[in-house]
């Protein structure tokens, strides 16, 4: 089942300067940055609500770290704005499987590492009447230390 938005991707050629922009604007605050080298990003996640799965929604705020990335790629056609929305399940594995047998392309073999620990896998906008979805299973939230 997917539960939640979990985060709907942003792309932006300066990462500083649209975090300002969010935080200037609304008042949202950076909960966690990273570079995912993997995905040829430095990312923003700014934390918008909790959900009733136990999750969050987040926006992510994306700028590529190396020309050939597929961010990079995206802003030299489009410039800035939306670049993927992404639901929250529980199984990201059990999702991508079922989805996959719809007919519809699942572009890892197995999930990724994405953002904070989490594992994720997306599908090909193609066949998502043209929006690039990913399907994200957060990491578990450790418990405090005693
Ligand atoms: N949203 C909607 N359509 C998109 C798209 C997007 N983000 N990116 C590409 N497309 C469309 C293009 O417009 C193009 O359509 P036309 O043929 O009609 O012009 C088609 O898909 C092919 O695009 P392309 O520019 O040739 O790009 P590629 O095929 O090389 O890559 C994709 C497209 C989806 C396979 C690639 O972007 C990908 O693997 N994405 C998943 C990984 C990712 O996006 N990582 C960054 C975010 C990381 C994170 O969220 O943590
Ligand atoms: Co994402």
């Amino acid at each position: 089942m997917l539960t939640r938005i979990d985060h709907i991707g942003i792309a932006c050629f300066d990462l500083d300067k649209t975090v300002e922009f969010y935080r200037a604007t609304y008042g949202f605050e950076v909960f966690h940055s990273e570079v995912n080298e993997e995905q040829g990003v430095r990312e923003a996640m700014l934390k918008i609500n909790g959900t009733d799965d136990g999750g969050a929604s987040y926006l992510q705020l994306l700028e590529p770290t190396r020309e050939d990335s597929t961010v990079a790629k995206w802003l030299a056609k489009n410039g800035e704005g939306v670049h993927h929305i992404a639901f929250g399940t529980a199984d990201v594995d059990g999702e991508a499987a079922s989805i996959k047998d719809k007919g519809v392309r699942v572009l890892y073999e197995e999930p990724r590492r994405g953002s904070m620990g989490s594992r994720i896998t997306f599908l090909h906008p193609k066949d998502c009447h043209g929006v690039l979805t990913e399907l994200v299973t957060s990491a578990p939230v450790e418990s405090p230390e005693h």
